[in-house]
């Protein structure tokens, strides 16, 4: 018997995968694991000895917190140059379904919910042909007069590649406009599966692998730190995710810009790859695991209810993540790809799911420092 982070007695790692042994004694030495050992992790049958020790891990950088944030999506146009097999939001232009926000309805939607002070404006869209520069400069502008206190975290690393372009300048001048305007930070998103192969078959036109992590160390350089994300289940194999991770951690070892990995399940209904089966309880919670143990030089890792549903982001929280996102007003990109969670959650049911789960809420502003609440508006204490 050992006793754990949290100061809880706990038996000793306990596998019948003799595979696992050398893993196990290289993560309680706390030394960096390999490629070969994430494919052992992603390979082996029990997913149980694969979870202690990213729970192990887990407890040890953060013992039983558990962070949440509140905040509200905004997704200003579905119109999309791109043209992704794995995504269910986006419209060619002029096609039917097609939307995009005026500034003004854009402003007035990020105040509806205001009620319970979001801390986090999430921003992510297409990739419209014909809106300028100019006009994501100015959203973000507005949303920073109107609401002065909220963290902008805005454009992934496609759509600032994408952007940089149709201005014609370089990525760094454009991130120094970006950040006049009011952009705090990144989302991680567009990152989907480094490999050319696969990114050929799921989101070929987009910026290839490379591109999306030289932008991501631009960002990082620029002073603004930003998410990773990776799409899993559907075309990739074992080794793509270890490839994927391990380029991750590479960039995070020279600039430590990178926030909290999210792994992202894929959705297939109303893509052109809606005859791939749905990802399974067992490969989510493997996801968050593996994530957890070969990323060691990221400090969170991030199970997003609205993706894996809240009940296994409740277990995720014993498989190595540490974060289950935010109240997250009102997603559309995988309830296009039929998502059936919720659009969003009110604070206290998440407080519920993370206590229930035995863990510590801590509700935390995008930068991951502690937001204490007044009745209607949040203090953050750095
Ligand atoms: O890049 C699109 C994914 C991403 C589907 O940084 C799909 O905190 C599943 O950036 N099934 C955009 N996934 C979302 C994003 C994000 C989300 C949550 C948290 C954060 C963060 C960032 O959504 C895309 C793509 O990987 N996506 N379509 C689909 N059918």
């Amino acid at each position: 018997m050992t006793e754990s982070p949290t100061g809880r007695p706990r038996h000793e790692f306990q596998t019948d995968d003799a595979a696992l042994w050398p893993i196990a004694e290289k993560v309680l030495a706390q030394q960096r694991l390999t490629a070969d050992d994430g494919l052992t992790l992603y390979r082996s049958p029990d997913i149980l000895a694969v979870g202690w020790l990213a729970n192990l891990v887990r407890e040890r950088m953060h013992g039983d917190l558990t962070y949440f944030n509140v905040n509200r999506h905004i997704n200003p146009t579905n119109v999309c140059v791109a043209t992704c097999r794995l995504c269910a939001f986006a419209r060619k232009k002029g096609e039917a379904g097609t939307y995009t926000m005026a500034l003004e309805e854009a402003w007035e939607s990020a105040g509806k919910g205001y009620s319970e002070a979001v801390t986090e404006f999430h921003i992510v869209g297409g990739l419209h042909p014909d809106l300028p520069f100019e006009y994501f400069l100015d959203l973000v502008k507005g949303l920073k007069e109107r609401f002065p206190k909220v963290h902008i975290k805005a454009f992934t690393m496609v759509e600032v590649a994408f952007l940089a372009k149709r201005a014609k300048l370089s990525i760094p001048d454009t991130l120094v406009k970006m950040k006049e305007a009011g952009v705090d930070s990144c989302p991680g998103g567009g990152a989907e599966i480094f490999a050319d192969r696969v990114r050929h078959i799921i989101c070929d036109h987009k910026i290839d692998g490379s591109e999306w992590l030289e932008t991501a160390e631009m960002v990082h350089n620029a002073g603004l730190r930003s998410n990773a994300t990776m799409l899993y289940g559907h075309v990739e194999n074992e080794e793509d995710r270890v490839d994927h991770i391990l380029k991750l951690r590479e960039v995070q070892d020279r600039t430590g810009g990178f926030q909290t990995f999210i792994p992202l399940a894929f959705h297939p209904e109303n893509t052109v790859l809606g005859h791939l089966p749905k990802t399974t309880g067992f490969d989510d919670m493997r996801q968050i695991a593996v994530g957890r143990l070969l990323l060691d030089n990221f400090s969170h890792i991030k199970s997003y209810w609205q993706m894996v549903t809240p009940k296994m982001a409740q277990i995720s929280l014993r498989f190595g993540a540490d974060d289950i996102d935010g109240t997250v007003v009102e997603e559309r990109i995988y309830h296009e790809a039929g998502a059936t969670t919720p659009q969003g959650m009110r604070r206290a049911e998440l407080e519920r799911l993370i206590r229930e789960a035995g863990r510590e809420p801590v509700e935390r502003d995008t930068l991951y420092n502690r937001v204490t609440r007044t009745e209607d508006t949040f203090v953050i204490s750095v």
